[in-house]
């Protein structure tokens, strides 16, 4: 198939996964077109059959505001029609699936019949697409895409629950990618970080206040007085500058190392002995599946779809959003007990293996081969 896929191309979570789907999607021998505003972040090699569509917005005196949706909307066409698109497939509702149903439009008065597939990720419906700034067209382009998939249970029933939506959502969840998400020997990367072998713990995100980074840093503010430990924070974004702020504050800065975006996440995971995630929402927690496939245990809020990933007592532990002394206890009930600790490592690994992208790709396979068929049909 000649699948066009439309993201952020970011660090968030909803770009990776695209990105990641679509490398699979071509190693599997499908001609896979990136249509993004810049390179992907993951889209770091080079595959014969991914292609990467750069829109450019120009600028013009009269735009306060250059209209990328139109941009967009322009480009796909013209993938659709030069590089003969059987599908779009569009990831993060705003403003992808509105886009798309432009393009869409603009194909079929060209005799040309594209549908397009809507992939929910989570702050597109829970915090963006519900404000009635969004809310129509969101709904609007969900309710006429060829089909809407989400990324948890959790995030089908919160799409349904909060949008007028006559839609099916179909769930397949996000995946990871086990031949690159995996335990790695880093002893002697681990000797630098923990020289006295004290513990490791990791955080990673894009610090957006939705993430509630302070939590992590409060709860390991706790876990350091009882356990020798260092804190990983990896990521940046908006909150950096208060949570480090925050250290200063706590007078821990000695033991936590912020160090910003980073590639080689499966290196840094393998020296963690545990992941944390406080978020006050989040649909699936795509970082947390990947340190769990890292053999990481995972010390979490049980937000939105978090529970879905990390069984509690079993591949880590949650509690509710903003409980800190919670974070502390149950961290510290692994950190001082390693037999324990080792379990859960295991059990985590275990239960990452669940997700693995060899059982999703061929999900969204069939569904693409489902909504050819039906626009086929009609
Ligand atoms: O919250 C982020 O890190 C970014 C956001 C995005 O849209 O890129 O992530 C969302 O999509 C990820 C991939 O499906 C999910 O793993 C995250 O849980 C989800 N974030 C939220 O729901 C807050």
């Amino acid at each position: 198939m000649k699948i066009g896929i439309v993201c952020y191309p970011t660090f968030g979570g909803s770009g990776v996964l695209a990105t990641e789907l679509g490398k699979a999607l071509a190693d599997k021998g499908h001609l896979v077109h990136f249509i993004t505003y810049q390179q992907p972040v993951r889209l770091d090699t080079f595959h014969p059959n991914i292609f990467y569509h750069e829109v450019a917005v120009p600028t013009y005196p009269l735009f306060d505001f250059p209209p990328y949706e139109s941009a967009l909307a322009s480009t796909m066409v013209d993938i659709i029609l030069n590089k003969e698109l059987d599908l779009l497939h569009v990831h993060y509702a705003i403003p992808h699936a509105s886009a798309a149903f432009m393009a869409q439009q603009i194909a079929r008065s060209k005799g040309i019949e594209v549908p397009f597939i809507t992939t929910l990720h989570g702050t597109d419906i829970t915090l963006v697409g519900r404000d009635k700034t969004y809310e129509p067209v969101v709904t609007f382009s969900m309710n006429n895409s060829n089909a809407v998939t989400a990324v948890s249970e959790n995030l089908k029933e919160e799409t349904e629950r909060h949008f007028d939506i006559t839609q099916e959502i179909q769930v397949i969840t996000n995946f990871v990618d086990l031949e690159r998400f995996q335990y790695l020997d880093k002893e002697h990367f681990k000797k630098i970080i923990a020289p006295e072998g004290q513990k490791i713990l990791a955080h990673v995100s894009n610090f957006r206040k939705v993430k509630r980074v302070q939590d992590a840093i409060e709860a390991f503010a706790k876990i350091r007085k009882e356990v020798p430990a260092k804190l990983l924070m990896i990521g940046d974004g908006p909150e950096r500058v208060n949570m480090e702020q925050l250290c200063r504050d706590l007078g821990t800065c000695d033991d936590i190392s912020f160090l910003g975006r980073q590639d080689k996440m499966e290196e840094l995971l393998s020296i963690a002995d545990l992941f944390l995630l406080p978020s006050e929402y989040e649909s699936f927690g795509l970082a947390a599946l990947e340190a769990m496939a890292c053999r990481v245990p995972v010390i979490s809020s049980n937000a939105g779809g978090i529970p879905e990933i990390n069984i509690d007592g079993h591949t880590g532990f949650l509690s509710n959003v903003g409980d800190v002394n919670a974070l502390a206890a149950n961290s510290l009930k692994l950190l001082k007990d390693e037999k324990l600790l080792n379990e859960f490592k295991e059990n985590a690994l275990a239960h990452a293996k669940t997700f693995d992208i060899k059982y999703i790709i061929p999900q969204y396979e069939a569904l693409y081969t489902k909504v050819l068929e039906e626009v086929k049909v009609a």
